[in-house]
């Protein structure tokens, strides 16, 4: 029985994956308003496609719940909410529990690992994508390959969780796995979002791509610096083909800004900044994507 706290895209997504695997799924939603929001939703999700429009139903729980027992968790949340989510679930969790870490970002899977060693937890990085402007309803985008590793000592022992889904592999190297898609989502994800482009207007874009060109460069030298392997092509290469695979998508950083929720920017170019830091390497195109996101971000109401 899986449980999945963090019910936006991401969750909507794979709570409808696990379905159709055949897994018993139950959604943690905030608190007994949600609760009561998704019983008037028809207590299930909506999904449209191109293949119309799909309606499934699934048992939903909250945090208020104090029998709640959770021995596999996915966290679907974004990556400023991951550590007090787990947080908050921490005590629902039985020893050895399987915790799933699906979200964007790099460094946060990590520091949570950390502080959770008595729980086998799991990173995933993924290619699908998803939209959601309303709650409990989500539109599919295509979708894509997604890769699991362990992060705490007691899943490296364990046998990977998720594998029986499709498109779902297990990686060796999960650290690099998600180091390589935080160096593509921080080419792709501020641009998008401060020039309201999709994936493939930011290719016809010359002030935006020409900024694109320069944040690959940085992050390709501080790659280098560091040792950290980046692909076996130029990053502006594969950031580049990313976005002509998705061209239709809006990035989920454009569509945090879109919806008016904050951005993931801390976790993705504050990531790569902070690596730098510990490089003594300047990254001034990054910096200043870093500087004109927050702006964007401090415009928001505060509870957004
Ligand atoms: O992962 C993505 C995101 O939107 O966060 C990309 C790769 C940019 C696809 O939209």
């Amino acid at each position: 029985m899986w449980h999945i706290l963090g019910v936006g895209a991401i969750g909507m997504r794979w709570a409808r994956k696990l379905k159709l695997a055949g897994e018993s799924v139950t959604l943690i939603l905030r608190d007994e308003q949600k609760l009561k929001e998704f019983a008037e939703a028809g207590s299930g999700i909506r999904y449209l496609s191109h293949l119309g429009e799909e309606f499934v139903p699934f048992r939903a729980t909250s945090l208020d719940d104090s029998t709640l027992s959770v021995d596999n968790l996915l966290l679907c949340t974004k990556s400023y909410s991951l550590i007090g989510a787990y947080q908050a679930v921490s005590d629902r969790l039985v020893d050895g529990a399987n915790l799933v870490l699906l979200c964007n970002g790099y460094g946060v899977q990590q520091q949570l690992a950390n502080s959770a060693a008595r729980h086998k937890v799991w990173a995933a990085s993924t290619t699908s994508g998803a939209n959601s402007a309303v709650p409990f309803h989500l539109t599919l985008a295509g979708d894509g390959r997604t890769e699991l590793g362990p992060l705490s000592q007691l899943a490296v022992q364990a046998d990977c969780p998720l594998l029986n889904l499709p498109r779902h592999s297990s990686s060796d190297d999960i650290e690099t796995t998600l180091w390589q898609k935080v160096a593509v989502n921080a080419c792709i994800n501020p641009l998008t979002a401060l020039y309201q482009l999709t994936n493939g207007e930011l290719m016809s874009d010359s002030i935006a791509f020409t900024r694109m060109s320069r944040v690959a460069d940085e992050i390709e030298r501080l790659a280098k610096q560091l040792d950290k392997p980046l692909f076996n092509q130029p990053l502006l290469r594969v950031a580049t083909e990313v976005c002509e695979n998705t061209s239709a998508n809006r990035s989920s950083m454009l569509q945090d800004r879109v919806n008016h929720r904050p951005s993931e920017i801390e976790w993705i170019t504050g990531a790569i900044l902070g690596l730098a830091g510990t490089a003594q390497l300047q990254l001034n195109e990054n910096r200043l994507l870093l500087e004109e996101i927050r702006a964007l971000d401090s415009t928001l109401l505060p509870n957004n």
